[in-house]
């Protein structure tokens, strides 16, 4: 079987197009748009990227947002100020402190800082407990992407067994934690494998859904996946740079070898990352409404 190659970019074009529109309705009758700050400390070439994503999508759909780079050798103190001053400002709804900090800053004490309702990444400790105990009102933005990328794919999730490679805070944990849920898109038997499994191919072979976020380039082979596996590919590795002095990147999957043998496949570049970047812009739209009262 030859996979259906799911694009990221065009899933996440439609919802951007949603998103958009309704920011223009908001705006007609509130006068008021939703604001986003990303913080980035230093500059990690990776990071940059991202952030820059961020920024970019963020004023095309019309929101308010503020770009507040930091150097590398901030203290945590003046950083732990910043963040309260942006939860003072109510022209802020979401406050992004993008990862990974440098390492004199302690990360746990950074998020725990952020306002819960501000949290548009769902890292702060209550947004965590919130979404384990299924009240999220912030999903993480990239498990919520790949959330989205199986439902508009057409993937029934409902009784399908989902496997997920890695135990990160940010991807491993919270798309387990959302799959399992009593609810749509979700519903699945859920395992996780990680550095610690003893036969890792053993469990991705029983996968009807395999979500590989492994950090890890190529780490799963096409002997790894079942006939006719959906398979969502998390990695983003920097292999290297193109002639033209751009990111060469790989997925954590052997994309090649594996889309010959799953019914369904996301792309690295194109895949999860652009989905990432919409459901950071879709959670700052909700911080907005929760603030103005809208449900
Ligand atoms: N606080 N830190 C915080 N929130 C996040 O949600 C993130 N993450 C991860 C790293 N640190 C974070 C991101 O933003 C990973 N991540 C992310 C965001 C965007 C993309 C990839 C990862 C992305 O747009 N990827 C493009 C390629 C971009 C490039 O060329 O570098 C893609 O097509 O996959």
């Amino acid at each position: 079987m030859a996979a259906k190659i799911i694009s990221g970019v065009e899933v996440a074009r439609q919802i951007r197009e949603e998103i958009k529109a309704e920011v223009e309705q908001l705006k007609a009758k509130y006068n008021k748009v939703p604001g986003l700050v990303t913080i980035l400390v230093g500059e990690n070439p990776a990071s940059v990227s991202y952030v820059t994503g961020k920024q970019k999508t963020a004023k095309e759909l019309g929101f308010y947002s503020v770009q507040d780079d930091q150097p590398a050798d901030i203290t945590e103190e003046q950083l732990l100020a910043l963040i309260d001053k942006y939860n003072k400002d109510d022209s802020i709804n979401g406050i992004l402190v993008q990862l990974p900090l440098p390492k004199h800053i302690n990360e746990t004490k950074v998020l725990y800082a952020i306002d819960p309702d501000k949290d548009v990444d769902a890292f702060h400790p209550v947004n965590v407990g919130r979404l384990v105990i299924g009240e999220g009102i912030f999903l993480p933005c990239t498990p919520a992407g790949i959330q989205e990328l199986l439902v508009r794919g057409g993937v029934e999730t409902s009784g399908a067994h989902v496997v997920v490679v890695g135990r990160s805070n940010i991807v491993g944990k919270p798309i387990a934690n959302i799959m399992l849920q009593k609810a749509k898109g979700a519903n699945s038997t859920v395992t996780v494998v990680h550095t610690g499994t003893k036969d890792v191919g053993h469990y991705t072979r029983m996968a009807d859904i395999l979500i590989v976020a492994a950090g890890r380039p190529k780490y799963v082979t096409a002997d790894m996946v079942k006939e006719g596996a959906a398979v969502i590919d998390v990695g983003v590795n920097r292999i290297g740079m193109t002639p033209e002095g751009k990111a060469k990147l790989a997925g954590d999957v052997d994309f090649d070898n594996v889309k010959e043998k799953a019914s369904l496949i996301t792309p690295v570049p194109g895949g999860v990352g652009p989905m990432t970047i919409t459901m950071l812009m879709k959670n700052t739209l909700a911080a907005f409404k929760n603030s103005l009262g809208i449900k």
